[in-house]
């Protein structure tokens, strides 16, 4: 294929309700979708669809959005406009030169992906090798201001139907928390938390404590360069540890499981370079008997139908956080937006990513386009 035009749509959604992590409050969803041109062999035109996931802070990566599009605008695009025969297997290999920015390859890579597919008339499920045809749906539940809001807003999510539920947690909003939704919900309940990297070795004693609640993992408590003191931290919880911010690449993901950091792999797309990349994370860790599962970055349709077919890996044997679109948006930017049911989300079959962007619901949250120019 060869790469003729590529087009950024920056967004800002309203979310239907603030989200909070231990490192910032997001009323809203600043991203940017990447449309590709591309003509393949046979002369045609096809267009794809890319996310973005970069937050617009540099408080979960270093990576946020304003740096991520003009990494895209000014380093990747001309790199891939210079290639004659394009594939989505090969994007990473003509970015080489670019270090970091993970995100913002990603998100070309999953337009030359889903226009590549498109071409084919191929599901990305059907690609990559997915066995499911839906897979759990678990819901990421941002930080409360009070031990009862905790309860209310879980118990909402419990009553939807939602397969599991992942709380995050702070110093200072974490036990009473965890306690409280143990208490009401039962012992039963899948439940789990997120640190987001708030937490040093020296709260391993407090971090104990979690250990009575019966998580199925804790989330990233360390910082994201800390593998080996997470590796000192497993030795100390019963609870499982699962990496988020710290598997960036394969190779960490390798490093983590080697050095024992990691009982549990959260693979997310953007983070690690994309789709293919998250891939081999999955074969990776599946080799070694670490379960992995899909996280999210409040995603629109696009990324969430993305996310939905690499969860339907044989791998991904935990639920993942992809909620229905109306978790997040009241108004999603794709036809028909994923939908929770009956605890899981189906996995998309149409060709590409399976989805199509409305083009009027984009224009009411876009807030500037930018073409790239060849
Ligand atoms: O740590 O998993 C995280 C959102 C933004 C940044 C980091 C994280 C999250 C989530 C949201 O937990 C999960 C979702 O998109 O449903
Ligand atoms: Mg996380």
């Amino acid at each position: 294929m060869k790469l003729l035009s590529l087009r950024m749509h920056h967004l800002r959604m309203p979310l239907v309700s603030p989200f909070t992590t231990s490192f910032m409050t997001q009323t809203h969803k600043r991203c940017f979708l990447v449309e590709a041109e591309l003509e393949i062999a046979d002369g045609r035109v096809v267009t794809g669809w890319g996310e973005n996931v970069a937050l617009d802070r540099p408080y979960y990566s270093a990576e946020y959005l304003d740096g991520s599009a003009d990494v895209v605008a000014r380093w990747i695009a001309p790199l891939l406009f210079a290639v004659d025969v394009l594939t989505a297997e090969t994007v990473g290999h003509h970015l080489r030169a670019i270090v970091g920015n993970p995100m913002a390859k990603a998100a070309v890579e999953m337009a030359v992906l889903d226009a590549q597919l498109r071409a084919e008339g191929r599901s990305f499920a059907s690609y990559l090798g997915a066995v499911a045809r839906a897979v759990p749906s678990g819901v990421s539940v941002g930080i409360q201001d009070s031990v009862e809001a905790t309860v209310r807003a879980v118990g909402g999510y419990v009553d939807e139907g939602y397969a599991r539920i992942k709380l995050k947690i702070r110093p200072g909003a974490d036990l009473a928390h965890v306690a409280a939704v143990r208490r009401e919900f039962g012992d039963d309940l899948p439940f789990q938390v997120d640190a987001n990297a708030a937490y040093t070795l020296v709260d391993a004693a407090h971090l104990q404590r979690l250990d009575d609640f019966g998580l199925l993992l804790i989330e990233q408590p360390l910082g994201e360069a800390d593998l080996r003191q997470h590796a000192q931290l497993a030795g100390q919880l019963r609870t499982p540890i699962c990496l988020d911010e710290s598997v960036v690449s394969a190779e960490s993901a390798v490093d983590a499981i080697a050095l024992g950091a990691a009982a549990i792999i959260n693979v997310k797309p953007g983070r690690v370079g994309g789709y293919l990349e998250a891939r081999r994370i999955h074969d990776i860790a599946r080799a070694h008997g670490i379960a992995v599962w899909c996280g999210g970055m409040l995603e629109t349709g696009v990324g969430r139908a993305a996310n939905t077919a690499l969860a339907a890996l044989p791998g991904f044997t935990l639920p993942g956080d992809i909620s229905g679109s109306d978790r997040f948006f009241a108004d999603d930017i794709v036809t028909a937006p994923i939908r929770m049911h009956d605890g899981v989300v189906d996995v998309p079959t149409g060709p590409g990513f399976g989805v199509e962007v409305d083009r009027e619901r984009l224009e009411r949250y876009r807030t500037a386009v930018v073409d790239v120019g060849v």
